[in-house]
């Protein structure tokens, strides 16, 4: 069977591609969530993939996946610069996850630089726009199959 992966995403990141194309592109998330669909079939995984703007359902759906799926890619937003709750959801649910994010946040303002998801993950990839989770979930397939 299929092992599958939940594919985070905060708050904002449902208005992709319709706003602010100069800093976060054109592509929406719709074409993220297609793109990572096809990414995690080539890889033998299936994607569970959300968007929340609620900062207490990002941790209920951390904590509802504890026991049925292999792993987790975050992007959690500006909640990555500011949530100890979503810190603590990460490290107590005890599955490998992977943080994302489209833009490279060490070159940019300041507050972007601290993130608390990054100590609790096993890894952080930004930079790269959307493929950025295509890379996060070829990181986590191997981490997973070495594990
Ligand atoms: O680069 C990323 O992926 C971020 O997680 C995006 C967050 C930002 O707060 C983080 O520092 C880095 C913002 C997502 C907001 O997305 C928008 C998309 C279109 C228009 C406005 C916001």
């Amino acid at each position: 069977m299929s092992q599958m992966i939940l594919i985070l995403n905060g708050p904002n990141l449902n208005l992709l591609g319709t706003r602010q194309p100069d800093v976060y592109g054109k592509t929406t998330l719709g074409d993220i969530e297609n793109s990572c669909r096809i990414r995690a079939d080539f890889q033998g995984m299936k994607v569970d993939f959300r968007q929340s703007n609620i900062e207490g359902e990002l941790v209920d759906w951390l904590h509802e996946v504890r026991l049925s799926h292999a792993g987790v890619v975050i992007n959690a937003g500006a909640y990555t610069h500011t949530s100890i709750a979503l810190m603590d959801a990460v490290s107590s649910i005890e599955l490998p996850v992977v943080e994302v994010h489209l833009s490279n946040i060490h070159a940019r303002e300041e507050f972007r630089h601290q993130s608390y998801i990054s100590r609790v993950a096993i890894g952080q990839i930004c930079g790269f726009g959307a493929l950025s989770y295509e890379l996060a979930l070829d990181a986590l397939a191997a981490h997973i199959q070495n594990s």
